[in-house]
Formats: C-alpha cells, structure tokens, sequence
C-alpha cells in the first residue's frame, strides 16, 4: 500500500517533466528597425531568436504589417566587397541564440506602406519550418542606431526630435527596389 502510494507519487511527479519541457521554448524578443527616409520603400528589421528546444528549427518566411512583403538576408564577402543576398531560411540551432542585426543576418521589408519612423512600432510575424509562429512589435529607432538598446532610446526621445534617417537604407539595401 505504501509502496502504491509511492509509486502513485512518483508518476505524478514524472508527469509534470512534460510540461516543464514544454515551456522550454523558442522566443522573439529585442525587435528593432532603423528609421528610413521620408521616401523610402525599404527598410531592414533586427532581432533575437532563443532556441531553448532541443530540436533544430529555422525561421522559412514571415510578413511585417508595415511592408508589403519581407525577405530574410544576410550579408557576403564577395570580392572583398560586403553584399547581402537572400536566403532561404535562418537557421535557429537547438539550444542556441540568433542574433539577427546590422551586417549580418536581417529580416529585409519591401514596399513599406510609409516610411519607418522613429518612435513608431510595427508587428513582425516570423513563421518556422514546424508551421510554428512567433511574433513580435518592432520598435524603431533612428537611423543611426546599432542596436536593440539605443533604437528603443531614440524611440524614447523621438516626439521633439522628428529625426530622419541617413544613408542606411542604401548602406543595407542598394539592391534593393
Ligand atoms: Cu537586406
């Protein structure tokens, strides 16, 4: 009887394993994009990805409500020259941290419906080679921030600024139309 009991207790504690694997999970988070200028059609949106699965994933499409389109890119040494091309999918490796910014991996916005503004914010929506979805509000910085933590302070201080960008949109995206 006692042993019954025992044993009960142990399968109840073993049942809730699950859920704590559960909760190790996949997560979007620090989302940021540079302001554009007034005319510009292309922006470039950055972020962190946490794999806490022990499955390999990758992100394989998404959309962003403030561009008609998106496509995932990374930057290339080719001759000597940095270029960004297109890619199929961002590998997201179990247990690991993607680091999506300026030179590197990024997640590339076409036919912005009006320029990125800082102070304003727009919702990403990445989906995984799972089906799975994650998403995020991306804040935007000025044009000059380099990361997560000074977009969100511009952002902070754009009411009185009214700040444009610079060059960064033909930095990141001379291809780009
Ligand atoms: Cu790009």
């Amino acid at each position: 009887m006692t042993s019954h009991r025992l044993l009960a207790t142990l399968v109840m504690l073993l049942s809730t394993i699950p859920l704590c694997l559960a909760s190790e999970s996949l997560s979007l988070d620090q989302a940021w994009a540079r302001a554009t200028r007034p005319s510009g059609s292309v922006g470039a949106a950055y972020l962190t990805i946490t794999n806490s699965t022990d499955q390999d994933r990758a992100v394989v499409t998404g959309s962003a409500s403030a561009a008609g389109r998106i496509e995932l890119h990374t930057h290339i040494m080719e001759d000597d020259v940095m270029r960004m091309v297109e890619i199929p999918e961002i590998p997201l490796p179990a247990g690991e941290q993607v680091v999506l910014k300026p030179g590197d991996l990024h997640i590339m916005l076409y036919e912005l419906e009006s320029a990125l503004r800082v102070g304003e914010t727009f919702d990403l929506h990445l989906e995984l080679d799972d089906g799975s979805v994650l998403e995020a509000t991306v804040v935007i910085g000025s044009a000059t921030a380099r990361d997560f933590a000074e977009a969100k302070e511009h952002a902070h201080d754009s009411e009185q600024q009214g700040e444009t960008a610079e060059d960064d949109a033909a930095d990141c995206c001379g291809t780009g139309s």
